[in-house]
């Protein structure tokens, strides 16, 4: 049916779909910018063709190009891993018209489960529970307190053509909810071009467990069990892993059924998943994936099946060769994802050049990476460096492997959530198996904080080994003996990441304690804090953007901490707060202004 296959996507998932192509006796074609030359998905394909300029909006989400790059490399088929044109109806009909295989569900079923309304619709057709809520658009912020009057505060209003946690805004008195839905409004405008809004019953501490399912060309359809995704950061999962601790008895089936039944009543073909918030021993839809996602290893390792493996043969036409009764659980999946971030600067994305690289091994231990020594993090993409999935034979004994692969690996030159992970899998709430989708929130925001020193010391490396080369002298980790005994002592340069200009540097060195042993006892070379540049007496932006709502006028009396202007950056809205109690004196910013980070907006009255 198809021979070659065209992989539209880069980084470990690239690798990952490779892999599963080899494996079948399938010969690939990798794509890639002008950024990723150096890659190692390029490297691995059987060929690999350049599509064009970093910015993804010039390659790989240009679909037409990639459908024509296609035809010329013979490929029969294209996968599109997560992300890019994964779930986009518009390119998987493009496809099937260019006659190439789509990897992944037909369009219409994508567009069936694509708006939040219609897969809530759906779902409520085939029987499947979602949380109480309209069907229909909200058009006012009376009809928004009209559905608070019928289940209670608090109340989520939402985008209908929403994800990822934007354009939803969450009220807990009829007073909140003009501003609330204006702003959850202007979000959904700005990221979907598509202002409609609909309204839940607000969970207040809810879990994130979602169904992985399979489902071939003839209408077969099964599930694969459930992954527990709730340790999330803005809405980016952060630890996956399979089964929940809190699916107990028959809940699992009971999902699973649910998620067949609404999988099969849109048509559905391929790997997909559904995603439930769970709460009080309940499950409640909220949406589908049409797509594999990042942590479908986690479902492999505890069944045992290679889910790329099985999109591949149900889009060459073979009904599945597993029946439900045929799926077995084996012991414990987890999934750390290693992204380049600061978890201890709210998960900044960092960038850099890995410079030591070496992955934890062993029975147990996964690592899908699509990083290597030497490789440089192109700014234009997202920050996953790899995964870190290990199985144990029971939660405990996944945790204890997690913990020893964290340990193990080993990556210089770049920020990670290594560090974050490490805090959380040994946070006694996590080991009780409690996580819920405030973990962060709830159980690490101090710790987090503690992180700051010794993450600031790597960046100083960091800075130092990828901008400074005249400096690199200045941080290094030296092994000595002492008496007989060995150490690794680093040695780093002060000052260097916060130096305000190359002009006017000051060198010092200065040695930190031996190595071994991680965690906050180890001494900073890093000595002055950051702080945002604002003056005493005023109200400075936080950051670069657009002002799009202004709470403040001159004489107003104001409380520390309360939203005086909403700046939009990268598609996101950012409240800046009054940093201490006091009258306005001016505002000096309107409403579709641009200001950059440090403007001043508004003076106190001194
Ligand atoms: C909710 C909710 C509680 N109640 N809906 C956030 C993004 C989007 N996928 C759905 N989200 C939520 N919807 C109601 N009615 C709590 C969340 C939520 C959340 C959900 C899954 C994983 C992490 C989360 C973190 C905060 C809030």
């Amino acid at each position: 049916m198809f021979d070659t296959v065209l992989i539209a996507n880069r980084g470990e998932i690239a690798l990952r779909v490779m892999r599963a192509c080899k494996e079948l006796g399938l010969r690939t074609v990798a794509i890639y910018s002008e950024a990723d030359r150096d890659a190692p998905h390029v490297a691995y394909a059987d060929a690999a063709y350049l599509i064009g300029p970093p910015p993804a909006q010039q390659s790989y989400l240009d679909g037409t190009r990639i459908i024509a790059v296609a035809r010329e490399a013979g490929a029969g088929a294209i996968h599109p891993g997560y992300g890019f044109l994964a779930e986009n109806a518009i390119f998987a009909r493009a496809c099937a018209d260019a006659g190439l295989v789509f990897v992944g569900p037909p369009a219409e079923a994508m567009e069936r489960m694509g708006g939040k309304i219609a897969a809530r619709r759906e779902a409520t057709a085939a029987g499947v529970p979602v949380v109480p809520g309209t069907l229909e658009p909200v058009g006012s912020p009376d009809e928004v307190r009209a559905q608070a009057a019928e289940y209670g505060y608090p109340v989520a209003i939402k985008a209908v053509g929403g994800g990822g946690g934007r354009g939803l805004r969450v009220v807990s008195t009829p007073a909140d909810v003009d501003n609330a839905f204006e702003s959850a409004r202007r979000e959904a405008e700005s990221v979907f071009k598509n202002s409609q809004l609909y309204v839940e019953k607000y969970l207040a501490d809810p879990r994130h467990i979602e169904i992985q399912i399979l489902a071939d060309s003839y209408g077969y359809v099964i599930h694969l069990g459930e992954r527990d995704c709730s340790i999330q950061r803005r809405h980016q999962k952060l630890i996956e892993e399979s089964p929940s601790p809190a699916l107990l008895g028959e809940l699992r089936a009971e999902m699973g059924a649910a998620a067949v039944a609404l999988a099969r009543s849109v048509g559905y073909v391929g790997a997909g998943t559904l995603e439930f918030l769970f709460q009080d021993g309940r499950f409640y839809f909220l949406e589908m994936n049409t797509r594999i996602q990042v942590e479908h290893t986690v479902t492999e390792m505890v069944t045992g099946i290679d889910l790329v493996q099985a999109q591949l043969r149900i889009a060459r036409g073979e009904p599945l060769w597993l029946t439900q009764e045929q799926i077995g659980w084996h012991g414990h999946a987890i999934e750390c994802r290693i992204n380049a971030e600061d978890p201890s600067a709210s998960f900044r994305p960092a960038i850099g050049t890995i410079s030591d690289y070496v992955e934890p091994s062993g029975f147990g231990v996964r690592v899908d990476s699509g990083a290597r020594p030497g490789y440089t993090i192109p700014q234009y993409y997202d920050s996953l460096i790899a995964k870190l999935v290990v199985w144990g034979a029971d939660r405990s004994a996944a945790i204890a492997r997690m913990r020893r692969a964290l340990a193990d690996y080993r990556i210089g030159g770049v920020v990670t959530t290594i560090p974050f992970h490490q805090l959380a899998l040994a946070h006694p709430a996590f080991a009780r198996g409690e996580a819920t989708v405030n973990f962060i929130p709830q159980h690490l925001a101090a710790e987090l904080q503690h992180l700051r020193t010794e993450n600031r010391e790597q960046a100083l490396t960091a800075s130092i080994e990828n901008q400074e080369p005249a400096a690199i002298e200045a941080a290094r980790t030296f092994d000595v003996e002492v008496n007989g005994r060995r150490f690794s002592v680093r040695v780093a340069e002060q000052g260097a990441a916060e130096r305000p200009s190359a002009g006017a540097r000051e060198q010092r060195s200065s040695v930190g304690r031996p190595r071994p042993g991680s965690g906050r006892g180890r001494s900073s070379v890093a000595g002055r804090r950051s702080a945002v540049a604002g003056p005493a007496n005023g109200v400075a932006s936080s950051l670069q953007g657009t002002v799009v709502a202004v709470r403040a006028a001159p004489g107003q009396a104001v409380e520390a901490g309360q939203v005086l202007f909403i700046v939009e950056a990268m598609k996101m809205e950012n409240e800046i707060v009054a940093p201490h109690a006091g009258t306005l004196s001016e505002v000096l910013i309107q409403a579709g202004q641009v200001v950059e980070a440090g403007t001043v907006l508004a003076t106190y009255l001194s």
